[in-house]
């Protein structure tokens, strides 16, 4: 009698299992002063000239620091159609660097946005220090960015790779069912763990991160380093054309939060089958992972197939066996989940079966015997 996963894996493709690591609550601003808190913030003035001019990105406004306004318990960076140091706009930026940096957590915000063609808010993060060279081979990652002319859609995107120009960038996008980002405030969030980045917008999952790359070390760097804040409202460039837009407008957040736990996340690597195998349709192979956690245990490995999990193991040997193989491409990869909830993600395994003609197409797996408990998968 065929066993098979199949009914399984359909009761938990709907949403992938939630973490339950325990974050912690380790730094916030409330905005409810009158000024920029000067412990967490500092300003950075100017056009980006001589070194970036227009920050790299063609944009158009100079950074001052008379362009935020703490009042009301929020933060608002108002950009304004005015001259300053050669320049039609002006606006702020202000990062943590030095101040406040992160390595993994949870990192959420609610904000809301101005609107038009020109304005280019973004809260994101730079690496604390370049680890693996220059932009962007240390990573970049984009919380949140709207664009002023499509304001009800905002971008999640991280940026990595070489040193330009050998960077690359992959994210997603989420749209606004009606209105738009500037006509109240929404919820937004990144969870970072090892291996795995997600983006939320008012609690919908709308984007995960799991391949990128450095030409410089293994995954999952360069997303494996500390990381400041970046507030700032860009005018031109990406934003689009300003020339006709109502100004002044602001992005105004009323907090961000960071949290993090102090339960260290596992160690995760899919061991087989290794990146680029290939194998027969119709023949069995079996998935080895191996996990480690430096503050508890183990408690599960998974093992996915893109976003479909396969199935997982309890106990060491971690191991999932696969009996014949349908053909196309698989985007293999293994989860660890420790004692206390914390998780970690190995990297990814390309795996071609047959010619890879069809796409991806669940695998149906079955359990090591004596290694999985039967009752849990013996469906058929
Ligand atoms: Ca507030
Ligand atoms: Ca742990
Ligand atoms: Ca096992």
């Amino acid at each position: 009698m065929a066993r098979t996963l199949l009914p399984f894996l359909f009761g938990l493709l709907v949403t992938l299992p939630a973490s339950a690591q325990d974050w912690q609550l380790v730094w916030a601003d409330e905005f409810d002063g009158t000024e920029v808190d000067a412990a967490k913030w500092t300003y950075q003035i100017g056009d980006g000239c001589p070194d970036l001019c227009g920050w790299g990105n063609g944009e158009e406004q100079y950074y001052t620091d008379a362009n935020t306004i703490v009042d009301g318990g929020t933060l608002r960076i108002e950009a304004r159609r005015e001259d300053e140091g050669g320049r039609s706009y002006t606006s702020s930026r202000l990062r943590t660097l030095g101040k406040a940096a992160f390595k993994y957590g949870r990192i959420e915000l609610r904000a809301k946005m101005p609107r038009g063609s020109g304005y280019w808010p973004a809260v994101w993060m730079l690496p604390e220090a370049d680890v693996y060279g220059g932009w962007a081979a240390s990573g970049e990652i984009d919380i949140l960015e709207v664009f002023g002319n499509d304001p009800g859609t905002v971008h999640g995107t991280l940026h990595y790779g070489g040193e330009s120009p050998r960077n690359t960038f992959k994210g997603g996008s989420y749209t606004l069912p009606v209105r738009d980002f500037s006509r109240s405030f929404h919820d937004f969030a990144i969870e970072w763990v090892p291996g795995e980045m997600r983006w939320y917008v008012d609690g919908n999952l709308y984007h995960t991160a799991r391949d990128w790359y450095t030409t410089e070390a293994r995954f999952p760097a360069p997303f494996d380093q500390e990381f400041h804040l970046l507030v700032n409202v860009a005018v031109g460039g990406a934003g689009g054309d300003p020339s006709n837009t109502t100004f002044p407008q602001s992005m105004e957040i009323d907090y961000i939060r960071v949290y993090q736990s102090e339960n260290a996340e596992p160690t995760v690597s899919l061991d087989s089958p290794a990146d680029g195998a290939s194998a027969s349709p119709g023949s069995d192979l079996t998935l080895a992972a191996t996990a480690t956690d430096a503050d508890g245990l183990i408690s599960r490995l998974q093992f996915y197939a893109g976003d479909a999990l396969l199935g997982e193991d309890t106990e060491a040997p971690y191991e999932l066996a696969v009996e014949a193989v349908a053909e196309g491409c698989y985007n293999l990869r293994a989860r660890g989940i420790d004692n206390l909830g914390g998780e970690a993600w190995s990297s990814t395994s390309a795996l071609t079966v047959g010619t890879c003609s069809q796409g991806p197409y669940l695998m149906t797996a079955q359990p090591v015997p004596g290694v999985i408990q039967a009752e849990h998968y013996d469906l058929g």
